[in-house]
């Protein structure tokens, strides 16, 4: 890319509905990076395999993700907005780079640990080489930050594994990408179970989808788990409240203080009300957009097709110069 800019790079799996765990920790904040960054955002179907998915279920959401993508504020414009599978470079660098990674750290990785316990019947290679394509899917664009949730700190730190060790056999080839993780929305806990991680895999009352209706998300927090005490403080050991202190600190933009301050002598219930009410107010808006979106079959196909081009143009460029280095012969 021809300017001074640097350059941010994200992702999100079509492997359910979007939850706003996945809204506040990453996609509201690429809305604002847009601006500032050559940025690229990417739907990883890719990665989405690794658990097993119904094709005609994935087929739909692809679509659905990149129309909220949009309706979120992600402009086709300022932004390379793209599906992983129709740029061949990622599955490419993915295998170049997977003779780079060594076995015990990609053992080490939490999420593969977890998702393993989770799909039991199914712990496939593509499951354990995970954090390999996503490594693939940052450098390939020289990525200078990735902007994620806290979850995915790890995998950013093996991406920089990889590429240091790289860089290390065959001079500086990829740069060196860094965690963009926010305080506020980085961590979005279950509503049900705030000792978990609110994940889109997981269906239920636990987690608020991006596109659920308003009585849907009112209904969830009226429901979220709490503790005994009745006191709305963000304080050690009272994750629920803390957590919903966190989703309504995120939606309004206000401090935890004023947040304190505002509830002060209120009960759990009004609170949980208010947080709901707060989080439809936003969710309601992001629907009406998605809608118009989702309907215009020929727009989102523009906007996959132009942005796969751009992407391609860019990731061909690396992997090139990739296979140069590792001594491949280049195709007379
Ligand atoms: P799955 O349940 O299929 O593993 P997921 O909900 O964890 O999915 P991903 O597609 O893996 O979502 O993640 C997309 C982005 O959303 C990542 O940047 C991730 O860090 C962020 N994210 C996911 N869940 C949360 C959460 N609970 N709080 C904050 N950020 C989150
Ligand atoms: N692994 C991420 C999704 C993801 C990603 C990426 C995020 C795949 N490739 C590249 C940032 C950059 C996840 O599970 N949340």
């Amino acid at each position: 890319m021809l300017n001074d800019k640097k350059t941010i790079f994200s992702g999100i799996q079509p492997s359910g509905n979007l939850t706003i765990g996945n809204y506040l920790g990453s996609l509201k904040n690429w809305v604002t990076l847009q601006d500032e960054y050559n940025s690229l955002f990417c739907i990883v179907d890719l990665h989405a395999i690794t658990v097993r998915q119904i094709p005609a279920d994935l087929r739909k959401r692809t679509l659905e993700v990149l129309a909220l993508y949009m309706a979120c504020g992600l402009d086709p414009e300022k932004s390379i907005i793209f599906v992983q599978s129709h740029v061949p470079a990622h599955a490419e660098l993915s295998w170049v780079l997977g003779c780079y990674t060594m076995f015990g750290e990609l053992s080490r990785m939490t999420q593969f640990k977890d998702k393993s316990e989770k799909n039991s019947q199914n712990v496939n290679a593509g499951l354990f080489t995970y954090p390999v394509l996503m490594a693939a899917d940052i450098l390939l664009y020289q990525a200078d930050l990735v902007p994620v949730g806290e979850d995915q700190k790890q995998h950013l730190e093996i991406t920089r594994d990889i590429a240091e060790r790289f860089n290390g056999v065959y001079g500086d080839t990829f740069t060196i990408p860094e965690p963009f993780i926010r305080k506020v929305g980085g961590k979005i806990m279950s509503i049900s179970e705030p000792t978990k991680k609110m994940s889109k895999s997981d269906s239920g009352d636990g987690s608020v989808c991006i596109l659920d209706d308003r009585d849907t998300i009112i209904r969830k927090f009226k429901r979220a788990v709490t503790d005994s005490d009745c006191e709305i403080k963000f304080s050690e050991g009272k994750d629920g409240i803390n957590n919903l202190i966190m989703i309504y600190s995120a939606f309004s933009g206000k401090t935890t203080d004023e947040i304190e301050a505002e509830f002060m002598g209120n009960g759990y219930g009004n609170f949980k009300i208010a947080v709901g009410e707060c989080c439809a107010d936003a969710l309601g808006k992001i629907k009406d957009k998605y809608n118009l979106y989702i309907s215009d079959k020929a727009q989102l196909e523009a906007v996959m097709r132009t942005g796969s081009d751009k992407a391609s143009y860019l990731a061909r460029k690396t992997l090139s110069k990739v296979y140069r280095k590792v001594g491949f012969v280049t195709k007379p």
